[in-house]
C-alpha cells in the first residue's frame, strides 16, 4: 500500500492549555514547513489569549473546557476530515520541520508515525521525566510483545481511518493508547527518531500523578488488546 498524499491531505492537531508563550512559534513553523498547506486544529482550555493567537494565525479552535490531555487531544485527532492527521503539544518542544518525514513514512503504508524523542537523548526533557518515559517504554514493550522506544511521545501522525475504526477511552494515558492499540491490532506502526526542544512556558502535567496515570492505563490497555487477539 502506498498513497500520494501533500500537505493539502495534512491536519495537524493539538490540545491547547494557556500556552500563549508557545503557540505563536508553533503555528509559524507549521505555516513555514507546509507552505500554509497544512489545516490547523486547536482543541482550547485556554483563559489566556491563545485561542486568538491561534485564530490570528488561521487555525480553526475548537473550545472545551480543561478536562485534561486525552480528552482534548481525542477531540483534536477526530475532528478534521483529511485523510492524515499528526498531533503535537503547543509547547515549542516538537520539530515541525519533521512533517516532511513523517508524511513520507504514511505514504509509504505506515498507519502511524511515531516521533521518538528518547533516540537522540531527550536532553531537553526533565530526568524525571526521560526516565518514566524510557520505563514506560519498556512496561510497554513487555506486555505487547514488540519493543517500543518512546509510548507517551506528542507528536505523531496516523491515518485518519485508523483514529475512527478505534475507540479511545484514556486521558492522560492517551498518547500509549494511541500507539498501543493500533501495534496490537496489527496496523504497520514506525518509530522515527526527533530531536526535543526545551517547553516554551509551563508544562500542564504533574509528573507523579500523570505518570501513575499512565502506567496505569499502558497495563489496562495492553490486557484488554490483549484479551481482544485471544477472543
Ligand atoms: N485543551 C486542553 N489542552 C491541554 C490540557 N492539558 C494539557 N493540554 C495541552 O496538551 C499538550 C501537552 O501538555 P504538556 O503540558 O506539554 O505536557 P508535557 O509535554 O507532558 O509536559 C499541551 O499543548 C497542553 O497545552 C487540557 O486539559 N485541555
Ligand atoms: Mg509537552
Amino acid at each position: 500500500m502506498s498513497y500520494d498524499y501533500t500537505f493539502d491531505d495534512l491536519a495537524v492537531v493539538m490540545g491547547t492549555y494557556n500556552e500563549e508563550a508557545a503557540i505563536g512559534t508553533v503555528l509559524d513553523d507549521i505555516e513555514r514547513v507546509t507552505d500554509g498547506r497544512a489545516e490547523v486544529v486547536c482543541v482550547d482550555g485556554s483563559s489566556d489569549r491563545t485561542p486568538d493567537i491561534a485564530r490570528e494565525r488561521g487555525a480553526r479552535v475548537v473550545e472545551q473546557e480543561p478536562q485534561g490531555y486525552g480528552v482534548a487531544v481525542k477531540e483534536a485527532v477526530l475532528t478534521p476530515d483529511r485523510p492524515v492527521v499528526v498531533t503535537t503539544d503547543c509547547d515549542d518542544t516538537y520539530p515541525m520541520e519533521a512533517l516532511p518525514e513523517f508524511l513520507e513514512f504514511v505514504n509509504d503504508g505506515y498507519d502511524v508515525v511515531s516521533g521518538d524523542r528518547l533516540y537522540h537523548g531527550a536532553e531537553a526533557m526533565p530526568a524525571f521525566n526521560r526516565a518514566g518515559n524510557a520505563a514506560f517504554a519498556l512496561l510497554a514493550s513487555a506486555l505487547c510483545g514488540r519493543r517500543v522506544h518512546d509510548t507517551t511521545t506528542g507528536m505523531r501522525a496516523y491515518r485518519r481511518d485508523l483514529l475512527h475504526r478505534i475507540t479511545w477511552t484514556e486521558n492522560t494515558g492517551l498518547s500509549a493508547e494511541l500507539l498501543i492499540r493500533p501495534l496490537m491490532r496489527g496496523y504497520r506502526v514506525r518509530e522515527v527518531p526527533i530531536e526535543y526542544r526545551e517547553r516554551a512556558g509551563e508544562t500542564k502535567l504533574d509528573p507523579l500523578a500523570g505518570g501513575a496515570a499512565i502506567a496505569k492505563s499502558i497495563v489496562k490497555v495492553c490486557l484488554e488488546e490483549r484479551r481482544r487477539q485471544l477472543g
